[in-house]
C-alpha cells in the first residue's frame, strides 16, 4: 500500500482549520488536523513544501516509523509548528488504518472503557449576573460540566475568554481580527480580590452537583497562585486551570503545598518532554495537551500512558484551536483511556461546520459519543471547503498597566 498524494487546505466557518488529506492507491484517504491559533499559513506551508513530498510513495500503515522519520528527522526537536504538522499527518495514518481493518478508531486502542465521554462547556459572561444566566443556558442544555469565566469588575479591559451576548449566541468582547494582536490590561491583585467570591457565589447559585472548572490562562505568579487556590477550596472546583505559568514544571510545587484543588494544565505543550516532571512529580490531576498540537495520536498516547501510572486524568484541550478532526481523534481516545477525565467541548454543532466535517458523533445529556463509522469516523467535504479561505486573525496579548507584558 502507498500514499499517492495529499492535499492542504486552510480555512472553515469563523475559523482558519488547516485539514490533510492524505491518499492512498487503494482509494483509502485519512484526515489530520494541523490547526494553530494565529499561525495557520505556517503548518499549511510546512505541510506543502515538506512533508507532502516526502509522503508520497510511503507505506500508510507504518505511522510509528514516519512519526519518528518527520520527529528526528527535523534534527530541530519538538515546537508548536512542527509538533503540530507531525501530528496532522499521524491522525490521518491511524484513520487509514482504522479504515483498512473496517473498525472505529478506539478500537484500536483496546476498545471502550464508556460509552459516553463526559465533556465541559464554556459558558462566559461580561459580568456575574451575565455569567450566571450563561451557565443556566448550559445546564439547560444538559450539560454537567461548565468552564466559568466573568469580567472582573474595575478591570481596565476584558480579561481572558469574556463573552457578551445571550445562549449561543455570545461573542467574546476580544476582537481576534487581524495580524496585529489587541493589547489587553490584566490586573492580578483585582482578579484575587474579587474571583474567589464570584466562584463562591456560583456554587451556591447552581447546587454541588455541577462540576465547575475555572481558567486562570497563567496569569499568576507560584504564590499568587497557591494563596488563589487556597481561597477557592471550599467551591470545590472540578479543575483549576494554568495557575502558574506553562514554561516552569516546578511552578505547582508551592501551590500543591498549600492547596488539594486539582489542577489541569498542558493546553500550550508540544510533547511529553514538556509535562514528564508535572506528571511523575503529581504535580497535577489533569494533562490538557491536544492531539492536534502534541504531535498526534501516537505521542499522545505515551503521555496517556505515562499520566496514567501517576492517577493523571485526561482533559483534553478543544478549543475552536482544533478542528472537528483533531475532536473527533480525542473522542477515540476518550472511549478507550482508563484514565479519561474530562473534554473540552466546542467545536462541533454548526450547521456550517456540520456540512464541511460530517460526522456521525453525537453530544447527548453531556456526553460525547463515538461513532461507530471505520477509521475516525469524520469527513471532509472539498466542494464545501471551496467556500472558505484564510482570514487573518490573531490571539490577543496582556500587559500590566504599566506597560509589562504578561501571560495571555
Ligand atoms: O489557542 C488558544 C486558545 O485555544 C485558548 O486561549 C483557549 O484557554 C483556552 C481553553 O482553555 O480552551
Ligand atoms: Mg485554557
Amino acid at each position: 500500500m502507498k500514499i499517492t498524494g495529499a492535499k492542504v487546505f486552510v480555512g472553515g466557518p469563523g475559523k482558519n482549520y488547516v485539514t490533510l488529506k492524505v491518499e492512498t492507491d487503494q482509494g483509502i484517504h485519512g484526515l489530520g488536523d494541523a490547526t494553530i491559533n494565529g499561525r495557520e499559513t505556517l503548518t499549511a506551508a510546512y505541510l506543502q513544501d515538506y512533508i507532502v513530498p516526502n509522503l508520497i510513495g510511503k507505506d500508510p500503515r507504518n505511522s510509528e516509523d514516519i512519526w519518528q522519520f518527520f520527529y528526528r528527522g527535523a534534527y530541530f526537536r519538538r515546537g508548536p509548528l512542527a509538533m503540530t504538522v507531525f501530528a496532522a499527518v499521524d491522525m490521518a495514518l491511524w484513520d487509514i488504518k482504522a479504515k483498512i481493518a473496517g473498525l472505529p478508531l478506539y478500537q484500536l486502542f483496546g476498545g471502550k472503557s464508556r460509552e459516553g465521554a463526559l465533556v465541559y462547556a464554556h459558558a462566559t459572561g461580561s459580568d456575574l449576573e451575565d455569567l450566571m444566566d450563561s451557565i443556566s443556558y448550559y445546564v439547560e442544555q444538559g450539560y454537567k460540566a461548565v468552564r466559568v469565566q466573568c469580567g472582573v469588575p474595575g478591570m481596565p479591559s476584558a480579561s481572558y475568554g469574556v463573552s457578551e451576548g445571550k445562549g449561543q449566541n455570545r461573542n467574546y468582547i476580544t476582537d481576534f481580527s487581524g495580524i496585529i494582536p489587541k493589547e489587553e490590561i490584566w490586573d492580578t491583585d483585582l482578579y484575587m480580590r474579587y474571583m474567589p467570591g464570584a466562584l463562591a457565589e456560583i456554587r451556591d447559585r447552581f447546587g454541588p452537583d455541577l462540576k465547575i472548572l475555572h481558567d486562570v490562562h497563567h496569569r499568576l505568579l507560584p504564590r499568587e497562585a497557591a494563596e488563589f487556590a487556597k481561597a477557592v477550596e471550599p467551591v470545590r472546583l472540578y479543575w483549576l486551570e494554568d495557575p502558574t505559568p506553562a514554561d516552569d514544571q516546578d511552578a505547582l510545587r508551592l501551590l500543591r503545598q498549600h492547596s488539594t484543588v486539582p489542577i489541569a494544565i498542558g493546553e500550550v505543550f508540544n510533547s511529553i518532554w514538556d509535562c514528564n516532571k508535572l506528571i511523575e512529580n503529581e504535580l497535577i490531576d489533569f494533562i490538557r495537551v491536544a492531539v492536534s498540537h502534541v504531535g498526534g495520536i501516537t505521542h499522545a498516547r505515551r503521555i496517556v500512558d505515562l499520566a496514567a501510572m501517576h492517577h493523571v486524568r485526561t482533559g483534553f484541550h478543544g478549543a475552536p484551536s482544533h478542528s472537528p478532526i483533531c475532536m473527533a481523534a480525542q473522542a477515540h481516545l476518550n472511549v478507550w483511556a482508563p484514565n479519561f477525565g474530562i473534554q473540552e467541548y466546542l467545536v462541533l454543532g454548526t450547521p456550517e461546520c456540520d456540512a464541511l466535517f460530517p460526522s456521525e458523533h453525537y453530544l447527548k445529556d453531556g456526553l460525547f459519543h463515538v461513532s461507530d463509522t471505520p477509521g475516525l469516523g469524520i469527513d471532509f467535504d472539498e466542494r464545501e471547503a471551496a467556500r472558505y479561505s484564510y482570514t487573518p486573525g490573531s490571539l490577543p496579548v496582556a500587559r500590566l498597566e504599566d506597560g509589562t507584558l504578561w501571560n495571555y
